[in-house]
């Protein structure tokens, strides 16, 4: 065992939660230490979120880790909701005078641990075995393995910031007692190509073959979803059987055009609504992935990491600065407040756009209903609007 490391917040985790956590510790003057069980060529090769709320916009401004995304992301006023082909645009600008920003998750990751390195804010790659210890004292540690020799890192505080499949979570006393969730009976096949969007704006389509989504990552890559039955495998899904099946569900007229190209990344994502209720036990604070998960529907998953940790990071530097205790004391009632909405804007959009198994005439009617009173009413556009561009925090 070398020997031991010290630092103020120990963050278990090198995604946007922990990534974005430590910057905002960092301009306050609070030191942590990032431990991540990927290599950094990994973690920037994860293909993810495409949309950026504008409450995350402003937090990589305020860290200074905005500059790319200033130059390169696309400020979106809007998007489509299509049924059956026909297109309903919901103005987000027009009615909520805010825009969202396309800037793929890779680019933030690849932003964020440039920062790091710049601001010498220590990001420790290939992490392995990582476990937590004493957090419900005063004195909490971690430790793990780093090539191959045993570490230790004392610290006041540790963030769980390890996604969904992390060591956190799995720590948290009581955990699985705490937890909600609701399984979709279908998941999203993504293909990534460098052939320019089919549209300026992203398109949600309902088509009786299933879901679909045009989305981009720049005026020359898109991003396209289907929905696809959770068994299926992606070695049966050639480039040019997706392309056919992209070009059905969202339609192929001369206005909005598919460019076909080869694909740069195919994967199959499962959907499902998780909340782990219980975000924080003594020292222990979990944030992002770790606590909960929304289908992708809403957008909001990277935008809820960033969310989280603006609230810890707030109650941390309330902790430091002014031995004020109530913040961390409050960190998941305030946390939750902001998930619930979002776990209930990501449910809806999935209800609204999905062909769920066995699905009534009743269930579908009801869809219908529901597009049809979005389009003819500039209130529920605007309760849309204002849930897609992110609420306050
Ligand atoms: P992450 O990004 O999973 O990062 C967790 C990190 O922890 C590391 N780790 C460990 N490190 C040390 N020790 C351990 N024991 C560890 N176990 C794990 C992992 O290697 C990893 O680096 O979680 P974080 O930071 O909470 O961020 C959450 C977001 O990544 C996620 O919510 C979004 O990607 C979800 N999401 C979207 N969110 C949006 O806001 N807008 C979108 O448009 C959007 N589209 C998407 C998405 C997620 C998708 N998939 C693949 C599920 C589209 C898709 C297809
Ligand atoms: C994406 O571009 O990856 C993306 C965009 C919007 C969503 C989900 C994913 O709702």
């Amino acid at each position: 065992m070398e020997a031991p490391q010290r630092t103020q917040v120990a963050i278990i985790g090198g995604g946007v939660a922990g990534l974005m956590l430590s910057q905002l510790l960092h301009v306050e003057g609070i030191d942590c230490v990032i431990l991540e069980r990927q290599t950094r060529v990994y973690t920037e090769g994860r293909i993810r979120a495409g949309v950026l709320e504008y409450g995350t916009v402003n937090l990589l401004r305020r860290v200074g880790v905005s500059e790319r995304m200033d130059r390169l992301g696309l400020r979106h006023e809007g998007f489509a909701l299509m049924d059956d082909g026909e297109k309903t645009r919901i103005p987000l600008h027009d009615l909520v005078n805010t825009d969202v920003m396309v800037y793929g998750q890779t680019e933030i990751t690849i932003d964020l641990m440039d920062a790091c390195a710049e601001r010498g804010i220590p990001l420790i790659f290939e992490a392995k075995e990582v476990a937590l210890h004493d957090f419900d004292s005063a004195a909490p540690y971690v430790t793990y393995i780093k090539d191959g020799v045993p570490q230790r890192l004392d610290c006041d505080v540790i963030a769980g910031c390890d996604g969904a499949h992390g060591v956190c979570r799995a720590t948290m006393p009581d955990a699985a007692a705490h937890a909600v969730e609701k399984v979709y009976p279908f998941g999203w096949l993504g293909i990534l190509s460098d052939v320019p969007p089919m549209d300026h704006e992203l398109i949600y389509s309902n088509h009786e073959r299933g879901f679909a989504l045009a989305s981009q990552r720049s005026l020359t890559r898109s991003r396209y979803y289907i929905q696809c039955d959770v068994t299926e495998k992606i070695e049966d899904w050639s480039d040019e059987r997706i392309w056919d099946e992209l070009e059905i569900r969202l339609g192929d007229t001369t206005e909005h055009r598919i460019t076909r190209g080869p694909s740069l990344e195919k994967s199959i994502a499962p959907l499902r609504s998780y909340v782990c209720e219980k975000m924080q036990h003594g020292r222990l604070f979990l944030a992002g992935d770790a606590s909960h998960i929304v289908p992708p529907t809403g957008a909001k998953g990277l935008n809820l990491a960033a969310s989280d940790v603006y609230y810890l990071a707030d109650a941390l530097i309330a902790h430091y600065k002014q031995g004020n205790e109530a913040g961390l004391k409050g960190y998941t009632d305030r946390a939750l407040n902001r998930i619930w909405k979002a776990e209930r804007f990501s449910w809806s959009m999935t209800q609204l756009t999905h062909r769920f198994p066995n699905m009534t005439l009743f269930d579908r009617k009801m869809q219908k209903a529901d597009l049809s009173y979005i389009r003819g009413s500039v209130a529920a556009q605007t309760a849309i609007a204002e849930n897609y561009v992110g609420l306050p925090y």
